[in-house]
């Protein structure tokens, strides 16, 4: 890091606060130290995937964790999702929210399933009844919820809404492994919940996933899909496909389930810098956790009000990159204005209000294990200056 210089700034021709990129995920790793441990111990046993006594025993900590009674762990959530579909029989439409990592309205594709995006809740993100209701037509055979960022859907309300619809509800969890809903984790919630274990994500196998249900019949399904009939005994399903975890993966896992306790401090650490140092900010808003009793403070999400900060999300954008701040505007465009969808479903896709209206003006903070308390004050420092000068930065990013 360079030196303080409060009133310069690099989109205004000042060095860059940061020498080296500041990227958006800065990201816990076990140390050496216990991956090289546990790698010889992969090595001993010449046993390298396909339900090896490493991802078994993730599988049972997991279950344990997540106080379910099947947890099905995979090589990264978006093949979870795409056998989540298959295993609960899904037929024509799955309504989804558009504001979500195209992984989401992927799966549904891969699954032969089209997705019916609907709007989310200016508040929370996240889909309710009322901004699913206006989709339902005889096609719809299920609910794709998303929980995003520190927080959640209201799971519950969800849980009623699709019963009496007669609905199938999974959810998409990525974000919310070691959350709870009034104190029960996410994880039990519909007919089954997928969470991603990217390197990116608060609990890591650098890539990975899990589903978890508490239904055992699909438990069984999934296990066939998972690889290819699996170890177990067969059951009927259509389709098989290769999900499975290696055992490289469920070390990394295991490693970060002992240290997520203390992930999960740095985070709720590093939430309450940023909300001090936003708070100096006028016009951006952080995002706090919604319809949760515990989080897990992984994402720094912040709204930015052009008219009150003086700059909209995207030129603050390019002034921290020029900062070497690598933020990001997650989620844009919204996925109902991505391909295939934007052309297929051309003029058919109804106005999504509040998904337009956050895709506009939602960024993400660099964020995780690694980022220093002084980074984020010099970052804090940065934001004040930026909105007070914002005239100038303006006028720069024009020229
Ligand atoms: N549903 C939701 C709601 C999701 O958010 C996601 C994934 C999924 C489903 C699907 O889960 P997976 O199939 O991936 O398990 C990322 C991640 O690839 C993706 O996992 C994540 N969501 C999505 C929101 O973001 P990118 O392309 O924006 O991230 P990436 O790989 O560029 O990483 C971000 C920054 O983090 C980099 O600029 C540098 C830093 N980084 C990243 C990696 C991977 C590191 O410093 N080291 C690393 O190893 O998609």
């Amino acid at each position: 890091m360079t030196a303080p210089h409060l009133d310069q700034l690099a989109i205004l021709g000042a060095k860059p606060a940061f020498e080296r990129p500041l990227p958006v995920g800065q990201l816990y790793f076990p140390s050496w130290e216990k991956y090289e441990a546990r790698f010889r111990d992969i090595f001993a046993r010449q046993y390298y995937t396909n339900q090896g006594p490493l991802t078994q025993e993730l599988e049972r900590r997991l279950e344990a964790f997540f106080g379910v009674r099947h947890a099905i762990c995979v090589t990264n959530a978006t093949i979870g999702l795409i056998m989540a579909a298959e295993s609960l029989g899904l037929k024509g439409k799955v309504v989804t929210p558009s504001f979500t990592f195209i992984a989401t309205a992927q799966s549904l594709e891969w699954a032969n399933l089209r997705p019916a995006f609907c709007d989310i809740d200016l508040r929370t993100h996240c889909v309710t009844p009322e901004t699913i209701a206006p989709y339902l037509d005889e096609d719809v055979s299920a609910i794709l919820a998303v929980n995003l960022w520190n927080g959640s859907c209201d799971p519950r309300t969800l849980e009623e809404f699709a019963a009496a619809h007669n609905l199938k509800l999974f959810f998409d969890s990525a974000h919310s492994f070691g959350c709870e809903v009034d104190g029960v984790p996410i994880g039990g919630f519909g007919d089954v919940e997928v969470f991603s274990f990217h390197a990116t994500k608060v609990f890591s196998a650098a890539e990975g996933g899990c589903l978890t249900t508490n239904n055992d019949e699909i438990a069984k399904r999934l296990r066939n899909i998972r690889s290819s009939y699996g170890a177990g005994p067969p059951v009927p399903v259509v389709k098989t496909s290769n999900g499975r975890m290696s055992e490289a993966q469920a070390a990394v896992a295991l490693m970060s389930l002992e240290d997520f306790p203390a992930i999960l401090a740095r985070n709720e650490r590093l939430f309450g810098l940023y909300r001090a140092c936003l708070a100096r900010a006028p016009g951006l808003r952080l995002l706090e956790p919604t319809n949760v009793s515990k989080t897990n403070h992984q994402y720094i999400v912040v709204d930015v009000e052009a008219e009150t900060f003086g700059l909209t999300r995207d030129q603050l954008l390019r002034a921290l990159k020029a900062e070497n701040i690598v933020a990001r505007r997650y989620f844009h465009p919204g996925a109902h204005r991505c391909m295939p969808w934007a052309d297929r479903d051309s003029g058919k896709t109804a106005a999504l209000p509040n998904t337009e209206t956050l895709c506009e003006r939602i960024m993400q903070f660099p964020t995780g294990a690694l980022v220093s308390d002084e980074a984020v004050a010099r970052l804090g420092d940065l934001l004040e200056t930026l909105s007070k000068r914002a005239p100038d930065v303006r006028k720069a990013l024009e020229e």
